[in-house]
């Protein structure tokens, strides 16, 4: 930790990381995303709107998390946390993108005092930044850069080394609620959820094995330290790690980890767990898990973001009810146009409970999510959480159950609420959570899967000459921008039975995302080759 003085002026600090010439940043869907490389300036210039963040919210810990989280291992970013623990507000990621666009240190300087005076700040008064980083070859040269912005800003730097991003934002909320949501430590964070996991299970045992593919990210090393607060394996679960080489940098999400998992469709060849053996994989930060798992006969099944929020919504669902609370708690999900429309009709039709639809990237999807009272977020990628509102809190925490039913549903809810790490999505939490589930269900994953069918789906990547060129509306399933281009998408979906599809510009990516769902394999990817050829064309112009 670092005292609250200043050791260099903003102009000094960014004279030492100057920006490359001709490069042109973006606070995208998760923060600052590129080449590590080229970073340093940015991460400099970040920490300058950290500091100046902290000062407008009363001089609260803000969070800074020094990760590329999925992206291959020569990237590297950083995300801002605010002070509950949610993703930066929208009004500050684009003060964000110009900070780090500014030409000069002295403009630099200029565009800081501007931000102060425009938004009513004190420079003098406190700011206070928390900080950490993922296990990345170059995330202590750009920690170093983050720290230099910080000690120029006179900055209180609190540095907890490598953590998974949800664990960063975990102490953020602790720090900013005086210990109310957690001990502000590591061990607090484990001591939290591996005590509420026991408390969910409620002497229940999952079955079989969960073996976790850490994506060679910090999530090994923490999963690790996690597994020794939780219940012994003779009572509770066995974890098996797999990929937890985070001594190797590059061998980070290579062939591993949730999107390697998720686009290609595939266990990672890795992955040593047998049939019917339930799997699941981290990203290289730990914020997204999706499952999976292989039949007898070697076929692989995923259990996505959509699958884990599905189940979540039905339990939470049944436990609300058979608390007796049913008419003062109703339960919403938020997904993407990602989520398969199967899940769609399952939510709706099925558990009869309101679906929203929002763009991808999760402060939206946490922000409609607040509004209801309990809202079951997650991307179909495996980046989710659940959001309670003040209000059903505070009903839960009232409530008198009228039976021993409803005292045993309702202690089970509170030990999910405190099982959930509501700050933002988190694998290892998901991942807890889900096991609590399906230990009540006495279910493996082959039962979780047979709750509804999958409409087969592909996701493809497309490399164009300028994403920015790809503009969206309505939640990224109409492309408006090049124009015509959706008219060329409709055509083909409308070929296609139970056809649907987009494209839209990756925020963490340099490309174009498409997705295409149909009745059959073949028709899905078929379809998703199809409009990933006409917005490769539409790209090349
Ligand atoms: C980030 C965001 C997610 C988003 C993902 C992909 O995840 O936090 O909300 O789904 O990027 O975004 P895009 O399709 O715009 O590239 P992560 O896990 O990489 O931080």
């Amino acid at each position: 930790m670092t005292g609250a003085h200043s050791s260099g002026t903003i102009v000094e600090a960014a004279e030492m990381h100057p920006a490359p010439n001709g490069v042109v940043y973006q606070y995208g869907t998760a923060g600052f995303r590129t080449k590590a490389d080229i970073l340093d300036s940015v991460m400099t210039r970040c920490a300058l709107i950290a500091a100046l963040r902290s000062r407008k919210v009363g001089g609260q810990w803000i969070g800074m998390m020094i990760t590329a989280s999925h992206n291959p291992p020569e990237d590297n970013g950083v995300k801002l946390v605010e002070a509950m623990g949610n993703m930066l507000t929208e009004k500050w990621e684009a003060l964000a993108t110009e900070m780090a666009n500014k030409p000069t240190p002295e403009a630099v300087l200029e565009y800081y005092e501007e931000i102060a005076f425009k938004n009513n700040i004190d420079l003098k008064s406190p700011a206070r930044v928390v900080l950490a980083r993922d296990t990345r070859a170059s995330g202590a040269r750009l920690q170093a850069c983050v720290i230099d912005g910080l000690k120029a800003a006179g900055a209180e730097i609190r540095d907890f080394g490598y953590l998974t991003t949800p664990q960063l934002h975990y102490m953020v909320r602790c720090l900013n609620t005086n210990g109310a949501y957690g001990t502000p430590t590591e061990q607090g964070y484990y001591e939290k959820f591996g005590g509420a996991f026991k408390r969910a299970l409620r002497g229940k045992k999952p079955t079989g094995t969960l073996t976790v593919d850490c994506a060679n990210g910090v999530g090994g090393p923490k999963l690790a330290e996690l597994i020794k607060y939780l219940p012994p394996k003779s009572e509770g679960l066995e974890i098996i790690i797999v990929n937890d080489n985070v001594v190797k940098p590059e061998a980070l999400n290579v062939e591993c980890g949730a999107d390697f998992v998720k686009t290609n469709q595939r266990a990672p060849p890795s992955s040593g767990a047998g049939p019917n053996d339930r799997c699941c994989s981290l990203d290289g930060d730990a914020d997204r898990v999706v499952y999976y798992f292989k039949d007898g006969n070697s076929m692989f099944h995923l259990l996505d973001g959509d699958r884990i929020a599905t189940l979540v919504a039905t339990f939470l669902g049944d436990l609300v009810r058979t608390s007796g609370l049913a008419d003062q708690i109703k339960l919403g999900v938020v997904q993407t146009a990602y989520a398969n429309g199967a899940a769609t009709h399952f939510v709706k039709d099925n558990l009869k409970l309101k679906v929203e639809c929002t763009p991808t990237g999760v402060k939206y999807l946490h922000h409609e999510a607040e509004g209801m009272d309990i809202g079951v977020y997650f991307e179909a990628n495996g980046h989710g959480t659940v959001v309670f509102s003040p209000d059903t809190l505070k009903t839960i925490a009232a409530y008198e159950p009228r039976s021993p039913g409803q005292k045993e549903s309702l202690d089970t809810l509170k030990a999910c609420i405190d099982l959930i790490n509501s700050a933002v999505g988190d694998a290892l939490s998901d991942a807890l959570l889900v096991e609590v589930i399906l230990a009540h269900k006495n279910w493996g994953a082959e039962e979780w899967l047979g709750t509804y069918n999958d409409l087969p789906n592909r996701l493809l990547k497309v490399i164009v000459k300028d994403r920015n060129m790809f503009k969206t509306a309505d939640a990224e399933r109409q492309l408006v921008k090049p124009e015509g281009v959706q008219k060329l998408i409709d055509a083909e979906v409308q070929k296609v039975r139970q056809g649907r599809s987009f494209a839209r510009a990756s925020g963490t990516e340099d490309a174009v995302r498409v997705y295409a769902e149909g009745a059959t394999r073949a028709e899905a990817d078929d379809l998703a080759r199809k409009v990933a050829e006409i917005v490769k064309a539409a790209g090349a112009a």
